[in-house]
């Protein structure tokens, strides 16, 4: 191995098999501004848009990180190539991706940041900044104005560092630089994400700029849009594979697998770019899609991750792999998740649910449990309520609930919530069990009568794992 690294210079040394954009890429322009651009973003809407660029060579991306300098320091010295491995053992694809131009790092740049806003080139705003980063209040909508970042944007909305607050200051860049229309696109697993988006910036901007909202309301449109492949955090090892596979070393590679799927929303206030040549597919209805997905793949992944942090087990595919567990998931899908759902017209859910299984079960990914467990507090009202809603009596849904409220009642186990301070005062507090349970309710925004349901049963179930029987098949 050579330590040359991937860039357009490199790009005639890789191996034969390594696909490569299949446009010029001198000619790309930008179109799309990013915001929060992790692992996710680059296996997925990049990835779309590397194949819209074959037909129109003005949709480049910027992306902005939000934080941390590591995803530009990654990028940037390869004028943002990166190679994207997908793989399930049987079939495997890599391949370069040309889309991203540059990235900037929001805290350090705010000026050039400011200025892509203002530019009217820039048609189409992305986001993928995690459930957790769209800051909402406990009915999963408005603005949560306790949250200190929140606090501390409203306080100086020019040095916002929110993504919220970053969106809003962008906003006020545009509408001061004449206001060309806008589309803004979430790209997060929530429920309604765009719209909850508008919720939250609308609540944002009438505390900071209210004279913008009257553009918001003519010029921008928010189409919601379902986001589905699984993208674990790159990790060292999956580095040095991706570079013996590459012959050069790519900082910035992603693994992946190869199922990949995007919904969106028909309702935009600017043209987009030919998403649908990569795959995606634009609709008028939504919703069927985001609940399919959020509340059978979401919801099963969160189970996996929480039984998998009980009994030790790293990876999804670890767990996937142990019969008792595997039969937990299986049931929970069959018993619990299907059955609560209405299929997008057309659609094939059994085949989906076959689908998700082998997904589940790709010894490539090494999807760890603890990144899929981060965020609990926001990931579980979107997965589970909506299905516990729905359900008379006990479920398997309710022993996984009761796994969580185990896992953060009885455990050391790390938490990364952002509801962390709460859930750590639960664990230490001497209350009783119940009570701690009905904390945890609350903390997830359970409504009074579903608690009141759910409260006995939960009691119950912990009290088995605290007894040593955890939550499997037989
Ligand atoms: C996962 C998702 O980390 C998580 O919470 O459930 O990121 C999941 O991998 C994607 O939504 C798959 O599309």
């Amino acid at each position: 191995m050579t330590g040359q690294r991937l860039s357009p210079d490199t790009l005639a040394t890789l191996p034969d098999e390594v696909l490569q954009p299949a446009y010029d890429r001198r000619r790309v322009t930008p179109g799309i501004l990013h915001l929060g651009l992790g692992a996710f973003h680059r296996a997925h809407q990049a990835v779309y848009t590397d194949a819209a660029l074959v037909k129109a060579s003005n949709w480049g991306i910027i992306g902005v990180s939000l934080r941390s300098e590591r995803v530009a320091e990654q990028l940037n010295p390869q004028q943002g190539l990166f190679s994207l491995l997908s793989d399930d053992g049987t079939h495997r694809e890599l391949r370069v991706i040309g889309s991203i131009l540059q990235v900037l790092v929001a805290p350090q740049q705010p000026e050039s940041v400011d200025a892509l806003f203002r530019d009217p080139a820039i048609r189409v705003v992305t986001l993928s900044i995690t459930e957790a980063g769209y800051c909402l209040a406990a009915d999963g909508q408005s603005l949560d104005t306790k949250l200190p970042g929140v606090q501390a944007d409203l306080a100086q909305p020019d040095q916002a560092r929110t993504a919220i607050g970053l969106l809003a200051r962008g906003l006020k860049q545009r509408v001061d630089a004449g206001g060309a229309p806008l589309t803004v696109i979430s790209c997060d697993n929530l429920a309604n994400n765009s719209a909850k988006l508008k919720h939250a910036l609308t609540n944002y901007l009438a505390l900071s700029w209210p004279a913008v909202l009257p553009w918001l309301d003519e010029k921008v449109r928010f189409p919601c849009s379902m986001v589905d492949r699984i993208v674990p955090a790159q990790t060292e090892a999956a580095l040095a594979r991706q570079a013996h596979l590459l012959g050069v070393r790519d900082e910035a590679a992603i693994a992946t697998e190869p199922f990949s799927q995007w919904i969106i929303e028909r309702n935009f206030a600017t043209p987009i770019p030919d998403w649908e040549a990569g795959g995606a597919a634009l609709v008028d209805d939504i919703a069927p899609y985001e609940a399919m997905k959020l509340r059978l793949l979401n919801a099963s992944h969160s189970a996996i991750a929480i039984l998998g942090l009980l009994a030790d087990r790293k990876t999804v595919a670890d767990v996937m792999a142990d019969a008792g567990m595997r039969g937990f998931v299986e049931d929970l899908v069959d018993r619990d998740l299907l059955p609560a759902l209405t299929a997008p017209v057309g659609f094939d859910l059994p085949g989906y649910r076959d689908q998700l299984l082998a997904r589940f079960s790709n010894p490539c990914l090494q999807h760890r449990c603890a990144q899929i467990a981060m965020d609990c507090t926001e990931k579980l009202r979107q997965r589970w309520l909506p299905t516990l809603a729905k359900q008379q009596g006990d479920s398997l849904l309710l022993r996984a609930l009761a796994a969580w409220c185990h896992l953060i009642m009885t455990t050391e186990i790390p938490l990364s919530d952002p509801r962390a301070d709460t859930l750590l005062a639960i664990r230490a507090s001497t209350a009783s069990d119940s009570e701690r349970i009905v904390l945890l309710m609350d903390t997830l925004g359970m409504e009074t009568a579903l608690q009141q349901r759910c409260l006995p049963l939960l009691e119950a179930h912990c009290a088995d794992m605290k007894s040593g029987s955890p939550p499997t098949r037989g």
